[in-house]
């Protein structure tokens, strides 16, 4: 049987040559994930050169090596940050003691449905984003779509490390079912909501991009701080990608509402639909599903979960380190915006359960400025129009929220009223149409659809003609 040389078929870090067991787990996991890759990944493409960035080291160099790959050659590494010497736990009720080199027998299965959960949307949001490709707006585009794609393929394989080498066979059983689930399957879909979305268009990739991959931000980092220090330095590396992705989704939102403002502007109107861009109200709704979808994936504002994730110190919250306060909130409270009856209120609960909330929070801050970065280029245009974020409240399927209707401005509101007034806030079916019907691919090297206004730079310095793709003949 022919030997793999596992430094350059799968770069790592992790000293993949010594370890047998390892190895076995992924040569066997590897076709699998090969076919599923053909059968779920970029349609129509995987013959075609992309330029795209490979992790091949966790140093500066080894993370941003660039060069020509064909899709299902690109060498998916396994790379955890670099250890922090005598790394002490820095939360919950093992605050203080070494990390965990292994997974404690007790918090096996925890451990494991977290890290299942998060490798659960890696390989999701690829088979979401498998059409996109024949409908870009620029070569620019195609290959960052392409270079997100394989690093949440990467960062399957991350999970899919962590489930092989340290959970035996039913971390193996698990890696298996990764690949067997599908993004909006009727019997066996993935396990998070807004991964069972359809991502039909580019502003919803755009829009994807910025507020769903933000909630990866944010969970990757709160799991960063986990006492299981394999997953902690994991998630440590995972960051460095996340960060791309959301650039792609702010700067491509960015650039579709700069495009739309230059029409404004040139045709007086904002009544731009005979010119080819995306009018801004459609825009605002995108916002406001996508924002909705990705609230929802912090769960519950209470939850007795994360209350047990944080006190058996597996997921802390956002910058635990940077926090002074005890890092085990016995008797500490946060304010939870909630339901009491009829009314939307803002109270005192325990810090402990409402660590969802509080993660929330942080990431709704974030989101606000994003969005204020897209008014200031509507403001520059000399336009009189704000996107703004929905309250917490709209539109959400989990939590207290999910019983209620609420309005983008946070008012509680009748069945009667959603109904008659839903079409104003969340895309509609003309609206996806309208969307839809821009979609006409633009290949030319330097060429950018008309609704989307042109990078301020290319890719790792590139010219702005540069062919990003090379499609085969
Ligand atoms: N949809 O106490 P609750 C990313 C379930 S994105 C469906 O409210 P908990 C990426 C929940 O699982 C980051 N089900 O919430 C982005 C639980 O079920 P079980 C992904 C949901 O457990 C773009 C039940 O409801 N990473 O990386 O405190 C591209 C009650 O749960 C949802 C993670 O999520 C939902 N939206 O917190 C590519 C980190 N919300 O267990 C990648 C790992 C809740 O009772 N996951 N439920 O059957 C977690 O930390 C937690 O599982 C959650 C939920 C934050 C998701």
């Amino acid at each position: 049987m022919s030997r793999i040389d596992y430094l350059e078929r799968i770069p790592n870090n992790v000293d993949l040559a010594g370890n047998r067991r390892l190895q076995r787990a992924l040569e066997e996991w590897q076709p699998k994930f090969l076919d599923w890759w053909i059968e779920m990944g970029p349609e129509g493409f995987q013959a075609a050169d992309v330029y795209l960035r490979t992790a091949v080291g966790v140093d500066a160099q080894g993370w941003a090596h660039f060069d020509w790959v064909r899709m299902p050659e690109y060498r998916w590494g396994i790379f955890l940050a670099e250890p922090e010497s005598q790394r002490l736990i820095p939360f919950g009720g093992h605050k203080g003691k070494p990390v965990w080199a292994e997974v404690p027998g007790e918090y096996r299965a925890t451990l494991r449905r977290l890290i299942v959960t998060q490798g659960d949307t890696e390989p999701a949001s690829v088979e979401q984003q498998r059409h996109l490709g024949r409908a870009c707006p620029s070569l620019y585009d195609l290959r960052n779509l392409f270079q997100v794609n394989v690093e949440e393929g990467r960062h399957l394989w991350a999970m899919v490390y962590l489930l092989d080498a340290y959970f035996g066979r039913d971390g193996r059983e698990e890696s298996e079912a990764l690949l067997q689930r599908r993004s909006g399957h009727a019997d066996k879909p993935r396990i998070l909501g807004a991964f069972n979305e359809p991502t039909p268009d580019w502003l919803s990739f755009f829009m994807f991009s910025f507020f769903t991959d933000r909630d990866g931000k944010y969970q990757l980092a709160s799991l960063a701080e986990s006492g299981f220090d394999p997953l902690s330095r994991t998630c440590r590396f995972m960051l460095t990608e996340e960060a791309h992705h959301m650039f792609v989704g702010e700067t491509g939102v960015g650039r579709i509402v700069q495009r739309t403002c230059e029409v404004m502007r040139e045709g007086k109107t904002d009544d731009v639909r005979g010119r080819g861009v995306i009018d801004l109200p459609t825009i605002q709704r995108y916002l406001n599903f996508h924002c909705s979808v990705s609230l929802d994936l912090f769960g519950s504002e209470i939850s007795t979960n994360a209350a047990n994730f944080y006190t058996n110190s597996l997921k802390g919250r956002f910058e635990e380190t940077k926090r002074d306060d005890d890092r085990q909130l016995k008797t500490a409270l946060y304010p939870v915006t909630t339901l009491d009856g009829e009314r939307v209120v803002t109270r005192d609960e325990p810090a402990l359960t409402s660590l969802n909330e509080r993660l929330r929070d942080d990431y709704v801050a974030d989101c606000a400025r994003g969005v204020a970065r897209w008014n200031q280029v509507i403001a520059r245009a000399g336009i009189d129009f704000e996107l703004t974020l929905p309250h917490r409240g709209f539109h959400r399927a989990i939590g207290a929220f999910a019983e209620v209707k609420v309005a983008p401005d946070g008012r509680l509101i009748s069945e009667a009223e959603w109904d008659a007034h839903h079409r104003e806030w969340l895309p509609t079916d003309e609206d996806r149409a309208y969307v839809a019907s821009l979609m006409t691919p633009v290949t030319a090297p330097g060429a950018f659809a008309p609704w989307i206004a042109s990078p301020a730079r290319g890719i790792n310095g590139q010219p702005a003609d540069f062919t990003y793709v090379r499609f085969t003949p």
